[in-house]
């Protein structure tokens, strides 16, 4: 799925977060040590090699919906974004921690002057937020921050599995 919101080139493809090597920046959904986990913090750092743990220690721990930058290291990118989703059940208001992951990595995108930045679905795996919810409160966030946005041109959802690119698909066709 390709549309254009505000003027920003939106995508939601099945892939591999590690292996999105158009694109400037990567979102890791991270855990609060910026440590190697599973999932998407497994492949990403996996990817970019001992590093970036290293990069990410010192700003180690981060909150719920916090996003931090370090560089990419061996990944085919130039910076990764690590942001702390909330874990379903337990980190509340669930929603707005979740809306403010994403809020403060388009923030971070600013700041680094980036151009084109991939999302995994933060909270849907390990954390157990229900992957409906979770890609409501996503694209109604990067739409309403697409608005203000000046230096990011492109942003991709990157889903690992069939049935989660249709909930995100869905999700930016009821936003209009
Ligand atoms: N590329 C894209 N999406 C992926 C990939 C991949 N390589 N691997 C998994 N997903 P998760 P969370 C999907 O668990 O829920 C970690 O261990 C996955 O199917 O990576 O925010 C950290 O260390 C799911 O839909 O992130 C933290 O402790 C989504 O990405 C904790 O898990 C997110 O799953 C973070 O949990």
């Amino acid at each position: 799925m390709h549309v254009q919101r505000n003027g920003i080139a939106v995508e939601c493809l099945q892939g591999d977060i590690a292996r999105q090597k158009d694109m400037e920046a990567v979102v890791n959904a991270a855990n609060a040590e910026l440590m190697m986990g599973g999932g998407v913090a497994g492949a990403l750092h996996r990817a970019a090699g001992p590093e970036l743990a290293e990069a990410g220690a010192p700003m180690a721990p981060i909150q719920p919906g916090e996003a931090v930058t370090t560089e990419a290291f061996n990944l085919p990118n130039d910076y990764v974004i690590h942001c702390l989703g909330p874990v379903y059940g337990r980190d509340r208001p669930e929603e707005e921690l979740l809306r403010a992951c994403y809020r403060n990595a388009l923030k971070r995108a600013e700041e680094h002057r980036i151009q084109s930045i991939a999302f995994p679905s933060i909270s849907t795996g390990a954390f157990g937020y229900p992957v409906e919810a979770a890609a409501s409160a996503a694209v109604k966030e990067v739409y309403e921050q697409s608005r203000h946005l000046k230096s990011v041109q492109a942003i991709r959802f990157v889903l690992f599995s069939q049935e989660d690119l249709k909930r995100y698909e869905t999700a930016w066709q009821h936003l209009v």
